[in-house]
């Protein structure tokens, strides 16, 4: 059934707490604050960030604490609760893409793009409950949360939108995965009971309000065990196919073709042309999607409209994007038959999480198909928790 996100973020004193005992543990003292940033849900607009269009994501229940302090010895220290014996220090000096690798290059990045902020080093200890590699946007979570510590002790005249390019940096420059602004602007701008509505070319945000519970309905995340990584493979591919689509078209990114009709160029007859013909009707559609669905959420007390628009989002990743997976399907489908309003999967693809928006009622219906349905396919069991749109990156202590 539907387990409730109930996690030690549900209460953000015993969170703090948590991560600044770790942190005196790890340091021999206190932390000079803790600080959290969620991983984020997105509701629709899904590989439109780089291809500068819209999204509308929600933040998780779900954040990464950083407990920091700053150092005079010049070194980063960087500790993870989820990675207990890999005690990451390397001095500042030395920070550089790829060095440190793994988890510790989120937060390296980060003080890496705010060094001359920080020449003196810093101690970072990082505890978090955001799932990792299902599509739900722990990394943001790390490196926002890392970002808006070093903001706050050292870099007071950075506002917080400023740091959706610092962390974005830290991901695509340090880390290596050439990922848009989406994660990064959901974990740090996000508020509570809202959707946000963000133009990633000219950066307008407007906080839509999605208040599910008060329509009677629940937002579940069912992540399918299958994980991703998007500093290789497909995410890249995608990313080059939009460009050469949004180059043949003459445009300067995919947000500017107007409608399904402006792609007829790419239809040459090659199967080259045929690929690049369908990456580019997904964007296009997509930010229709977007726009559709907070047309709907502006205008309508129920939000349970927006679930077809969903489904179809999914259809267009499976078969113009083509980056779904036989399971992420099968939730999906199964979802829908169980009497949900609408689903699809999220994030980059290739494996993750799916979101399915359902009557409160039904939730363990749902949860329960899905469950047996990866049974009898033979899939791992899935792991479904309900989700309610929460705070973006705070400080907490
Ligand atoms: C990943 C990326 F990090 C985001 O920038 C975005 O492109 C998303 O995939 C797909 O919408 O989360």
């Amino acid at each position: 059934g539907a387990e409730r996100a109930r996690s030690r973020t549900d209460d953000p004193v015993t969170a703090a707490d948590a991560a600044r005992e770790a942190f005196a543990e790890a340091f021999g003292g206190p932390p000079e604050g803790v600080w959290a940033a969620p991983g984020r849900v997105n509701v629709i607009g899904e590989h439109t960030d780089y291809n500068d269009g819209f999204v509308l994501p929600v933040a998780l229940p779900h954040t990464t604490r950083a407990a920091v302090a700053r150092r005079d010895d010049g070194l980063v220290a960087l500790v993870s609760a989820q990675h207990p014996g890999e005690r990451v220090e390397v001095s500042v000096v030395e920070l550089a893409p790829g060095r440190p690798g793994g988890w510790a290059g989120y937060p390296a990045g980060v003080v890496h793009a705010l060094r001359e902020r920080v020449p003196g080093g810093v101690s970072v200890l990082v505890d978090g409950d955001v799932p990792a590699g299902m599509g739900l946007s722990s990394s943001a979570a790390l490196s926002c949360s890392v970002a808006l510590a070093l903001r706050d002790l050292a870099a007071p005249d950075l506002a917080v939108a400023d740091l959706v390019d610092v962390a974005r940096r830290a991901e695509n420059d340090f880390v290596g995965a050439p990922t848009g602004i989406l994660d990064q602007s959901a974990s740090l701008l996000c508020t509570p009971g809202h959707a946000l509505f963000l133009d990633t070319r000219d950066r307008s945000t407007e906080q839509v309000p999605l208040d599910l519970r008060a329509a009677g309905l629940e937002l579940l995340v069912v992540d399918t065990g299958t994980t991703h990584d998007h500093a290789t493979g497909g995410y890249g591919d995608r990313r080059r196919e939009c460009e050469q689509a949004a180059e043949r078209l003459g445009v300067r990114a995919l947000r500017d073709v107007p409608d399904v009709a402006a792609l007829a160029p790419l239809d040459d007859g090659t199967p080259e042309g045929t690929v690049l013909l369908k990456r580019a009707r997904h964007i296009v559609t997509e930010n229709a999607r977007v726009l559709e669905v907070v047309r709907i959420l502006r205008e309508t007390p129920d939000p349970a409209a927006i679930g077809p628009v969903l489904t179809a989002g999914h259809a267009s990743l499976r078969d113009d994007f083509e980056i779904s997976t036989v399971e992420l399907d099968t939730a999906v489908a199964t979802a829908r038959e169980a009497g949900a309003a609408g689903a699809r999967m999220v994030g980059g693809g290739f494996g993750g999480s799916a979101v399915v928006l359902v009557d409160a009622g039904r939730t363990d219906d749902v949860a329960r198909a899905i469950d047996d349905r990866f049974a009898q396919q033979g899939f791992p069991p899935p792991r479904a928790f309900a989700v309610v749109p929460s705070t973006g990156a705070r400080r907490l202590a």
